[in-house]
């Protein structure tokens, strides 16, 4: 008897074969010390893109609607564009074509391609392929978490004690979120925990939770397209997603926590202060 087609994961591999395409661009990009051609800004003089952002973007993007040509996209430099940042029933895919686009810039090694696949709003696998370091993380809801094809699992470490944090410090310099961010930082800092580490690249953060390198990574003002891969990837591999509050994620609030485990993400989310940036989902004016 004839299998039924898995078409997600149809569609899982040729975002991974798309990937690998995109880091081919990104490296290219650093070799030939031409990352900073058309280094714009956005949302601040710090929200950095690149024309290597956009390229990697219309890569993926025009590849898949080749292949998918019925399924939707929420894109970084898309949104950025004008492009409504909807996330239908529909089969959506959520792309950050460089996230670290910071790190491209300035050449340190922390950039990931970020392609995540959503079906009626729920993450179904995420790939996330740190193009310097050459390293494949993907996830499947249901299927498990790997790096390069080997098995991920988040820590076992349940004393705040002894983990370490990631965050970042984000692209706002609006000096009110700045002092939010470092009353945070200060207290969980303060608890004692072992250290505190920003890879400047939320899906990499995510990904070394579920590599059990880092216990728990935290941010307010990340986008949808950040996270949206790397968390199935933080979940197949037994961590926990959470919001700021400790309620429920939201991929679309722009607030996550992402743990190896409740106890400690609890013991963190006590030390965080609370803000509500714009959601990725706002309605247009
Ligand atoms: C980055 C995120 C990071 C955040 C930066 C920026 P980008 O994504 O990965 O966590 O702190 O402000 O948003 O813009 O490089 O795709």
């Amino acid at each position: 008897m004839s299998e039924s087609r898995d078409f997600w994961q149809d569609a899982m591999d040729h975002a991974v074969a798309v990937a690998r395409k995109s880091g081919e661009m990104i490296r290219a990009a650093v070799q030939n010390q031409d990352r900073s051609s058309l280094v714009q800004t956005k949302s601040s003089a710090v929200d950095l893109v690149t024309e290597t952002d956009q390229k990697v973007e219309q890569l993926i993007i025009q590849s898949v609607k080749r292949k998918f040509p019925t399924h939707r996209f929420i894109g970084e430099e898309s949104v950025s564009s004008g492009e409504p940042c909807v996330l239908s029933l529909d089969p959506t895919w959520i792309i950050d074509p460089i996230d670290g686009t910071t790190n491209f810039v300035h050449g340190f090694p922390f950039v990931g391609v970020c392609i995540g696949f959503a079906v009626n709003q729920q993450v179904e696998w995420g790939v996330v392929y740190s193009a310097i370091e050459d390293k494949m993380y993907t996830g499947r809801k249901g299927r498990g978490a790997f790096c390069d094809g080997r098995p991920l699992q988040v820590s076992t470490q349940t004393d705040v004690h002894k983990v370490i944090v990631a965050t970042e410090f984000g692209s706002d310099r609006n000096p009110d979120v700045v002092d939010k961010i470092f009353r945070s930082l200060r207290k969980v800092l303060t608890l004692p925990v072992h250290g505190v580490r920003g890879a400047g690249s939320a899906a990499l953060n995510m990904c070394s939770v579920a590599l059990g390198s880092v216990e728990l990574y935290y941010e307010t003002g990340i986008h949808v397209w950040d996270v949206a891969a790397a968390s199935v990837i933080v979940t197949e591999a037994g961590g926990v997603l959470l919001d700021t509050t400790g309620g429920a994620v939201d991929l679309m609030s722009r607030r996550i926590v992402a743990a190896n485990n409740k106890t400690i993400a609890t013991r963190i989310i006590e030390q965080l202060e609370v803000y509500s940036p714009e959601r990725d989902d706002r309605l247009p004016e």
